[in-house]
């Protein structure tokens, strides 16, 4: 009967390589999005939200699994799922309990399990602040790498705009980072890197944080890569890196060798002591462009 009423599916043993989760109603949101605008590659969806109602009003497509409790999302990682990401906005209670139990789950598992988390403005009070500093350590414990984006820092010069618009500011971010992930396993990779190549950098990675930026053509690359090595998401820059991924993706024209080699020589310039790897994918959709991810992990906490 609820069932009827809800019109959703009920969670399958069966999922996908990749397993995007949103808790809270933030979370729920961002993932909501990222399921819309669409990523290509074999991906489940999940929203988990206590808050039945919140569920109910967000008319979810059927593909997306909806669910209420920590259980029901157990039961849905299977074997076959080798990625797990976990985005939620920390504060609340949902986001802030939830999202820690679901990413023990995930790793328990031995599924690479990465978090996606907003913190809060200083002005939501003390409560929050401190719910969400409490739910930060915790998830740090319980995934493998963990990106924060912190409103207040991401809004911190321009706090003239409305709290709806700086919310979605933040839901983009959530969402472009976890798009960048999933594009790093599912895109076409010309120089044979997999899986297992990739999960080095992020397995134990802890805090880690993400750069994009976009080059007209081959000879803009050096220079968007410096764009993303600012790490604008963010707002902070890195000293010191345990691994660097740098994700360059052509479109219908291709960085020559020595394109290539001056990017991965810049990066390791700035970053003498990190283990670097390079993914050279492939998306005819970006036209002429160049478009670039420089993932580091292993940042001090
Ligand atoms: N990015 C983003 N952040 C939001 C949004 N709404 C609220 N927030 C932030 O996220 C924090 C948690 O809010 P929610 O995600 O609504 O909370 P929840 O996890 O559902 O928790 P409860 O509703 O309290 O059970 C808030 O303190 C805000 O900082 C939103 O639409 N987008
Ligand atoms: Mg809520």
């Amino acid at each position: 009967m609820i069932k009827e009423i809800l019109k959703f599916d009920t969670p399958e043993k069966k999922t996908s390589f990749i397993t995007i989760i949103g808790i809270g109603g933030g979370g729920c949101t961002a993932v909501h999005d990222l399921y819309e605008q669409g990523i290509k590659g074999e991906i489940s969806y999940v929203l988990f939200d206590t808050d039945e109602k919140a569920l109910q009003k967000s008319s979810m497509p059927c593909k997306i699994k909806l669910c209420k409790t920590t259980s029901e999302i157990n039961d849905m990682l299977s074997e076959e799922t080798k990625m797990v990401l976990i985005v939620s906005c920390f504060g609340g209670d949902t986001g802030s309990v939830n999202a820690p139990i679901i990413a023990k789950m995930a790793r328990d598992k031995k599924i690479l399990t990465i978090g996606i988390v907003s913190f809060p403005f200083q002005s939501e009070g003390h409560y929050t602040t401190i719910r969400a500093s409490d739910a930060i350590l915790k998830m740090h414990d319980c995934v493998d790498s963990l990106f924060i984006i912190n409103n207040e820092k991401l809004h911190g010069d321009c706090k003239n705009i409305i709290l709806r618009e700086a919310f979605k500011n933040t839901d983009h971010i959530l969402l472009n980072v976890a798009n960048r992930m999933t594009e790093t396993i599912t895109l076409e990779c010309i120089n044979s890197i997999d899986f297992p190549d990739i999960k080095k950098v992020f397995i134990k990675g802890g805090i880690s944080v993400m750069g994009i930026a976009v080059a007209d053509d081959a000879t803009g690359i050096i220079c968007a890569v410096n764009e993303a090595l600012d790490f604008p998401l963010f707002n902070i820059k890195p000293k010191n890196a345990k691994d660097i991924l740098i994700h360059l993706i052509s479109g219908t024209e291709e960085a020559s060798m020595n394109e290539i080699t001056d990017m991965v020589e810049y990066v390791q310039y700035c970053y003498p002591p990190s283990d670097l790897i390079w993914i050279i994918g492939k998306d005819i959709s970006i036209g002429k462009k160049f478009s670039i991810t420089v993932i580091a992990t292993g940042l001090e906490f």
